[in-house]
């Protein structure tokens, strides 16, 4: 697949993704949703592809939020089919049953940060700016960020943030848990391949069942998600990737999984 808006290189079982708008810091459009609509529904179905890495192109920017220009000219039916556009779109990159890891190379703010917030896990480079500014153009956050922060850093701090509008850096963001881990920019684009191939080798059923678990079972009452858990365990547990894991254990070698 070609797109406009987006580079994508596969390298290996790792989906490379660079949102590709740098003279508008990566903004996101009816366009660049539509594209990253079509991978996602893409890479659901590709078995080659395990893991993928989220990035902006450009030295500056993961993604400055939805594209403002677009959003000014929005009458309310426009922006509500926007925002449950960009909704269901970042809800499919999240529910993919495939870790996301989002490289944030510079400013991810409003959409930008929500992206980053759909994604599995986040490193940022040590210059990243992150934000919810929304609240000083006069809107909300619309692409999930009022639920996913309060869920991701809780409620007050994530108030803190999305009243505030201001940005804080990487090494805040990792103390209050919005990004996993600063990474020095010269080594964030390795960094982040890195840790997906380590998660393209895991078991993929073994992750999927594991992502569907922690993602759906935190909307359950909990002894619901524990029923879900216990029933994702026998799937797990009915996998040949099971008996190799456990066989390797005990022969004292490496597994080699086969997806089955
Ligand atoms: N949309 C469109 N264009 C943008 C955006 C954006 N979000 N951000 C930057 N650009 C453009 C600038 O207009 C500029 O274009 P040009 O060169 O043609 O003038 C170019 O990118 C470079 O930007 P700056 O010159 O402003 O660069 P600076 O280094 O001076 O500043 C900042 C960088 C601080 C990132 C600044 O650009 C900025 O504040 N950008 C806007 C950040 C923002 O407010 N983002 C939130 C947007 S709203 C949102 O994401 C809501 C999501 C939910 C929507 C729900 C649907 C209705």
């Amino acid at each position: 697949m070609t797109f406009e808006t987006l580079l994508v290189e596969q390298h290996g079982t790792v989906l490379l993704v660079t949102l590709n708008r740098p003279r508008a810091l990566n903004a996101l459009n009816g366009k660049m949703f539509s594209e990253l609509s079509a991978l996602i529904a893409g890479a659901a179905i590709d078995a080659g592809v395990r893991a993928l890495v989220v990035t902006g192109a450009g030295t500056k920017a993961f993604v400055a939020g939805a594209d403002i220009t677009e959003l000014a000219s929005l009458d309310a039916e426009g922006a509500r089919h926007f925002a449950a556009s960009g909704q269901a779109v970042f809800g499919a990159l999240e529910r993919l049953g495939k870790p996301s890891i989002a490289a944030i190379n510079g400013f991810a703010l409003g959409g930008g940060c929500e992206l980053a917030m759909a994604c599995t896990l986040r490193l940022a480079a040590d210059t990243a700016e992150l934000g919810q500014p929304e609240v000083d153009l006069g809107i909300i956050p619309g692409f999930g960020g009022s639920q996913r922060l309060a869920r991701l850093i809780g409620r007050g701090r994530a108030l803190a943030l999305l009243l505030g509008g201001g940005r804080i850096g990487a090494v805040e963001a990792e103390r209050i848990g919005l990004i996993n881990r600063v990474v020095p920019e010269a080594e964030l684009a390795s960094e982040a391949m890195r840790l997906a191939q380590q998660l393209a080798d895991k078991p993929p059923l073994a992750v999927r069942y594991l992502l569907n678990a922690v993602y759906a079972g935190a909307d359950l009452p909990l002894e619901q998600a524990l029923l879900l858990e216990a029933t994702l365990f026998g799937l797990s547990a009915s996998t040949a990737d099971m008996k190799e894991g456990t066989r390797a254990f005990l022969e004292k070698r490496k597994p080699t999984f086969t997806g089955r």
